[in-house]
């Protein structure tokens, strides 16, 4: 690493503190809720792996509690307890992944519906509206939603569902949950879906911010370890929550038992793996924007972040993402990310891992040239998850791919 840049703990542990306290009682309910060893008749401390698809019954109709393993499994209701209680929420139901539970929410709605999107979100997910539930004639507006009277403006008498993602995917903007839900309440029936993905449970409760459904690709933080596509949506309204566990099951987008477990695995750390990230992130960010061969930085957590005091509001810290652009132009990024060492270039994120991408080329190619111009995806934007290595092997590694890519730009003195 450049021998003039020393990653300062004690500053960065201060700038962590201006964060919002941590919810309560969080580690106990990832680890204890829905886990009790007294429902196994075996007193297991860890939920089995319920493979059985088929449960039998005392007489036909009479059974005790499960019948059929897409309608209800053990092991998936294990999960689903432990993510409602880290999410304050009275519900949660798991499905496939990330994106069979965006289509199990669009089925809530009819053709002739409208669903009102932020502009900058997973690329699938934009896919998904413009390209498969539009055919289906649910139309779907983008529009952006970090300009309340965009927002509002969008709202028509069809618009039954608007759909944001805070921070959003790749550009890191952070868009006010409490005003959305304001706002999108004042119009009636409407529901207003958070994908969570990003900030993960730990660090973000967007039900008690507003949101009627708070969904995740649990793929990512939630699972945290990069062996599970998986989803997840929690939420209060008992009315959504039964007609959303009739489609979870009639339309049959359902996670398996073994994914059920390490998701809910994976869910037990979750608390110790965010705070990691974002003191890793934080620092790569400050070294990122102390770099000269580096254009800006996109990161909640710095006070340099357009959103940063509503960041400090909103959420109790930042998740490890964070975007760059880079100096130069496409083949910088190319040089930069074939350069990493430590890094690995692959797409998703939240695992334990670190992974760069760049996302005009890969997570949001499925987005139109000009939109992603619009929306700043440019050539030179680099996407990172930072994750639980240790942070002077992942700066090292970001100063020895900067280098491969500008050899001629001299460092900081
Ligand atoms: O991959 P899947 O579990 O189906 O989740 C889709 C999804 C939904 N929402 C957000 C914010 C996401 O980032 C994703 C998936 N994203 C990636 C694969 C990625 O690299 O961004």
């Amino acid at each position: 690493m450049d021998p003039g840049y020393v990653v300062n703990e004690e500053q960065l542990k201060n700038e962590m503190k201006e964060f919002k306290a941590p919810f309560e009682h969080f580690g106990t309910q990832a680890i204890h809720a829905g886990q009790k060893p007294e429902q196994w008749k075996s007193m297991a401390v860890v939920p089995p792996i319920s493979l059985a698809t088929t449960f039998k019954q005392y007489g036909p109709g009479e059974h005790a509690g499960y019948e059929y393993s897409r309608s209800g499994n053990p092991t998936r209701d294990c999960l689903e307890k432990a993510v409602a209680a880290v999410d304050g929420a009275k519900h949660c139901l798991a499905f496939a992944s990330g994106l069979a539970t965006t289509v199990t929410i669009t089925h809530l709605l009819k053709a002739g519906d409208n669903i009102i999107c932020t502009n900058d979100v997973y690329g699938g997910t934009n896919r998904y509206f413009k390209r498969v539930a539009a055919e289906m004639g649910v139309e779907t507006t983008f529009v952006d939603c970090s300009k309340p009277e965009c927002l509002e403006a969008a709202i028509k008498p069809s618009t039954k569902m608007v759909w944001i993602e805070t921070p959003t995917n790749p550009t890191m903007m952070v868009l006010d949950i409490n005003k959305c839900a304001e706002i999108v309440h004042k119009h009636g029936d409407i529901l207003l879906v958070v994908d969570n993905t990003f900030m993960s449970a730990y660090f973000q409760r967007p039900l008690a911010l507003g949101a009627d459904i708070c969904m995740y690709s649990a793929t990512k933080y939630m699972n945290g370890h990069s062996d599970v596509v998986l989803g997840l949506a929690s939420l209060n309204r008992h009315d959504v929550y039964e007609r959303l566990k009739y489609l979870q099951n009639a339309l049959g987008g359902v996670p398996s038992p073994f994914d059920c477990y390490l998701c809910n695995r994976g869910l037990k750390t979750l608390h110790l793996r965010m705070k990691e990230h974002f003191r890793n992130a934080l620092a790569v960010a400050k070294f990122l924007e102390a770099d000269p061969r580096v254009e800006k930085v996109l990161f909640p957590g710095l006070p340099s972040h357009p959103q940063y005091e509503l960041t400090k509001r909103q959420c109790t810290g930042c998740p490890g993402m964070l975007s760059f652009y880079i100096k130069g132009e496409l083949q910088h990024s190319k040089t930069f990310l074939q350069a990493l060492k430590v890094f690995i270039l692959a797409e998703s994120l939240g695992g334990y891992e670190s992974l760069a991408e760049l996302p005009s080329i890969m997570t949001h190619a499925a987005v139109a040239k000009e939109e992603r111009e619009a929306l700043g995806i440019s050539d030179t934007l680099i996407r990172l998850s930072v994750g639980l290595e240790d942070v002077e092997d992942i700066i090292e590694d970001l100063d020895q791919a900067l280098k491969a890519a500008h050899p001629s730009i001299s460092l900081r003195n």
